[in-house]
């Protein structure tokens, strides 16, 4: 075995923390021969809850798990940290203006972002999950000077895995018959789920699905709404957002980071931009990648049909939008 890696969770008592954090313990997300060490943050009302997350995972006696400290400093938390989980975030609450919702999380990331710049390894990898997403990651990554850019990124593969699951279910297939879906742009309802590279089982998926043309039959009826809306229709029917199935991700957005995409496939992560496909430099969009050794590239020289290309500058207006709405507040 190597030496344990140190994974800081953010909102470490809330839902998401709760399902993801087993994971990471049980080597789900690093790998069987790699111990960890946890830090949770929290929030100082939300310290005793996690403590008691704390408790339990002792309580696990996981064989990797190198050691559990609770703290409601990030500072403390961050330092020395390969890998740093932002899950906590300030929710949308009655009554809040998306703005009042930009502004209480552009605070949070502001100063998560420097002490991850101050306290972090200087190789540490960093996800963003409290939303808004990419935003929140966007200004994490501005403000963790001497950190690389590309080390950041937003959680985009629940987006991902629900599109993925989606087609191999209309398709009658295992998952893992499933290669080359794309979800570009935005986490949130103007992302935009792309079966137009996919296959199944080596076959082009739209065709499979039975929906060869452009914007018309299952893909843009169906398909593409499901997966945008998928979100809420979790909350809908569970009373509660996404938990198990986000932390679910979270472990698979790692994993590949670091671990490597499988070959001849693809992910989704929201990644910063360097112009590819259009999407205006800087912003922290959802793209196509291959991924090894925390490392990323962006699969070239995809070809986005009509509604794909539509969707994705929706979806890129509304990150343009988010950037604005932070810049004015001076965060960035
Ligand atoms: P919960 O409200 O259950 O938990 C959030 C926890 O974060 C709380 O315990 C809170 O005390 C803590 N927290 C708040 N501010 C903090 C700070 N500054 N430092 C440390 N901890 C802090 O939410 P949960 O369901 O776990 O979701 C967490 C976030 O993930 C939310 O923003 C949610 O919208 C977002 N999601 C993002 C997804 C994605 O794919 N990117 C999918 C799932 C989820 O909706």
């Amino acid at each position: 075995t190597t030496a344990p890696v140190t994974v800081a969770v953010t909102g470490a008592a809330g839902q998401i923390g709760y399902s993801l954090l087993p994971r990471i313990a049980s080597g789900a997300m690093l790998g069987p021969d790699t111990p960890v060490r946890l830090r949770l943050l929290e929030v100082p009302a939300a310290r005793a809850a996690a403590e008691g997350v704390a408790m339990e995972l002792d309580d696990c006696a996981f064989g990797l798990l190198a050691g559990v400290e609770v703290g409601d400093d990030a500072a403390t938390a961050f330092e020395g940290a390969d890998v740093a989980l932002l899950v906590g975030s300030r929710p949308r609450t009655r009554g809040m203006e998306r703005k009042d919702l930009i502004a209480a999380n552009g605070a949070i990331f502001t100063a998560q972002g420097r002490a991850l710049a101050d306290h972090a390894d200087d190789d540490v990898r960093v996800v963003v999950v409290g939303n808004p997403a990419n935003t929140n990651a966007l200004i994490a990554a501005t403000h963790a000077a001497g950190l690389p850019a590309r080390h950041f990124s937003a959680l985009t593969r629940l987006d991902h895995n629900r599109a993925v699951a989606q087609l191999a279910r209309r398709a009658g297939v295992p998952v893992t018959a499933v290669r080359g879906v794309t979800v570009w742009g935005n986490h949130s309802a103007t992302q935009y789920p792309d079966l137009g590279a996919a296959t199944v089982a080596g076959r082009p998926a739209p065709e499979v699905v039975g929906d060869p043309s452009e914007g018309t039959g299952w893909v843009a009826g169906t398909f593409v709404p499901a997966v945008q809306q998928r979100g809420a229709a979790i909350i809908e029917a569970r009373g509660a957002s996404s938990a198990a199935s986000a932390a679910s991700a979270v472990v698979d957005h790692v994993r590949d980071w670091f671990l490597g995409t499988p070959e001849g496939t693809w992910t989704s992560m929201a990644v910063v931009s360097d112009g590819a496909y259009g999407v205006p430099e800087g912003l922290v969009c959802s793209f196509p990648v291959t991924t090894r050794g925390g490392e990323w590239e962006v699969v070239p020289g995809l070809r986005l049909d009509a509604a794909a290309r539509a969707g994705l500058e929706r979806s890129v207006a509304e990150l343009e939008a988010e950037r604005e709405a932070v810049r004015a507040l001076g965060l960035l």
